[in-house]
C-alpha cells in the first residue's frame, strides 16, 4: 500500500512508534511516506520505499504564530496527490489530526478519498488535548478521522471519558523491535565501561518534562545507594533537567549520576542497566519503560494511566502510587539485594515484550489500512 505518516520528529514517544512503523512497513514493501517539520531522529533510509516531506513554513511579520496546521495540511494534499496515498495515518491529534481533516476535505473537492488514521498517544488526550483551548477541535478531529487507536487500554478509557466520543476506538499496543535489543546485548554491552563490577547500574530514559517527575528519580536512586553500590544513567533532555543535576549534587550522589542527554543509542545503553526508574505522573503507554525491558531490564515505575498493562506488578517490576518515593526505593532494593531476584526479574520483563513485539503488532496496523480504504 501507499501510506502517508505524520508525526512529531523529536525524540518523543509517538515520534520513536510512528518512525519505527513506517520503517517495518517499508521494510515489507509498502511505500511510506513521511510528512512533518524535519527528518525524524530515528529514521534510517534503508529502503527505497521510504520518503520524507519536509513541511517548510514561511515567516511573516504579521505572525505571531507560525500557521503549522495550514503548511501541514497543504504538504498532505500535495504529498497523497503527486503520490496517490490511500491511507494518511498521523501520530499524536494535536494537530495532526485536525490538519488531515482539512487535507481530507480538501482532497475530497478533487474527487480523492484519503483515509485518515489517527493514533492518540497520550498527553494529546490527557494534558494537552482536553484542555479548553484544544478540546472542541480534538474532539472534532478524532470523530472525523476514519479509524481512531489508542496505545493502551487506559488510554482508551481516558478518552471516552474526557471527550464526547462517537466512534468506536480501537486499541493498538506499541511495539518495539526485540531483536536490536538483543543485537545491543550481544555484540555491544561493555559494561565495565559504566561501572565497576560490583556496582548496579539504575536507568532512566525521558524528556525531562515535569510530568515525568525526574527529580524523583535522583532521590530514588539516592537512597538506593546508600545501601547498594551503584550509578544512575540519566538519558534524554529537557526542561526539567537542570533541576536534577542539582538535585544530584545537593543529595551528594553527583558522581554517581551520569548525565547522558538525547540519544540515538538507546538499545545500547540499556544492555548496561539492571532496573529502569519511571516516577512519571501520568503515562499512556510507557514506550521507555518497555525498551528497557526489552534488554532485560527491571522497571520500577508508577501504577499511572496504562504502565500497569506494561510492567506487572511483582513480576516484570513492581508499581507504586504517583510520589511515593520511598515504596519506589524500597522495591529497589528488593530487586537488586539478591541476585537470584534481579535475574529473575530480568527474564521475565524481557519475556514479557514479546506480547508486544513487532511480529504482532505490525499485521494489525496492515489490516486496519485494508480495511478502511475498502470502506469507501
Ligand atoms: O512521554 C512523552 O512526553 C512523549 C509522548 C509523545 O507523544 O511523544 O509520549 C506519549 O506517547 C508514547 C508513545 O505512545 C507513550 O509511550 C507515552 O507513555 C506517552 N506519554 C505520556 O502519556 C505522558
Amino acid at each position: 500500500m501507499k501510506i502517508g505518516i505524520v508525526c512529531y520528529p523529536t525524540f518523543g514517544g509517538s515520534g520513536v512508534v510512528a518512525t519505527e512503523l513506517g520503517m517495518a512497513l517499508a521494510d515489507k514493501g509498502h511505500e511510506v511516506h513521511f510528512i512533518t517539520y524535519n527528518q525524524p531522529v530515528r529514521l534510517d533510509f534503508f529502503t527505497h520505499n521510504l520518503h520524507f516531506h519536509e513541511v517548510l513554513m514561511e515567516e511573516y511579520p504579521l505572525f505571531q504564530y507560525q500557521p503549522y496546521e495550514l503548511a501541514l495540511s497543504s504538504k498532505m494534499v500535495e504529498v497523497v496527490e503527486k503520490h496517490q496515498l490511500e491511507v494518511l495515518h498521523v501520530h499524536y491529534a494535536i494537530p495532526h489530526a485536525y490538519a488531515a481533516y482539512m487535507a481530507k476535505k480538501m482532497l475530497q473537492e478533487k474527487d480523492i478519498n484519503i483515509k485518515v488514521v489517527t493514533t492518540l498517544h497520550g498527553t494529546d488526550i490527557t494534558l494537552v488535548g482536553s484542555h479548553p483551548t484544544y478540546k472542541t477541535a480534538v474532539e472534532f478531529s478524532i470523530n472525523n478521522s476514519d479509524v481512531v487507536t489508542t496505545v493502551s487500554k487506559s488510554l482508551k478509557e481516558d478518552t471516552l471519558r474526557l471527550f464526547n466520543i462517537k466512534k468506536d476506538i480501537k486499541v493498538v499496543y506499541n511495539f518495539i523491535d526485540t531483536e536490536k535489543y538483543d543485537r545491543a546485548h550481544d555484540t555491544e554491552c561493555n559494561r565495565i565501561a559504566i561501572a565497576k563490577p560490583e556496582e548496579k547500574i539504575l536507568t532512566h530514559v525521558s524528556n525531562f518534562r515535569p510530568v515525568k517527575r525526574t527529580h524523583e528519580v535522583i532521590e530514588i536512586f539516592a537512597k538506593v545507594n546508600k545501601e547498594v553500590p551503584s550509578k544512575l544513567l540519566m538519558v534524554g533532555d529537557g526542561p526539567e533537567r537542570f533541576k536534577a543535576e542539582k538535585l544530584a549534587k545537593d543529595l551528594g550522589v553527583a558522581k554517581d549520576v551520569i548525565f547522558l542527554g538525547s540519544s540515538n543509542e538507546v538499545a545500547k545503553i540499556l544492555c548496561y542497566s539492571d532496573v529502569f526508574l519511571l516516577p512519571s505522573e501520568t503515562e499512556s503507554f510507557g514506550l521507555a519503560a518497555l525498551e528497557a525491558m526489552a534488554a532485560g531490564t527491571a522497571v520500577i515505575s508508577t501504577d499511572a494511566g496504562g504502565l500497569p498493562e506494561v510492567n506487572i506488578h511483582g513480576e516484570t517490576g513492581f508499581l507504586s502510587a504517583v510520589g511515593d518515593v520511598v515504596d519506589m526505593a524500597k522495591n529497589t532494593l528488593t530487586i537488586l539485594k539478591n541476585e537470584d531476584t534481579l535475574a529473575q526479574f530480568k527474564i521475565n520483563a524481557k519475556a514479557h515484550t514479546k506480547l508486544f513485539s513487532l511480529d504482532n503488532i505490525l499485521p494489525v496496523y496492515e489490516d486496519l489500512y485494508k480495511s478502511c480504504s475498502v470502506t469507501v
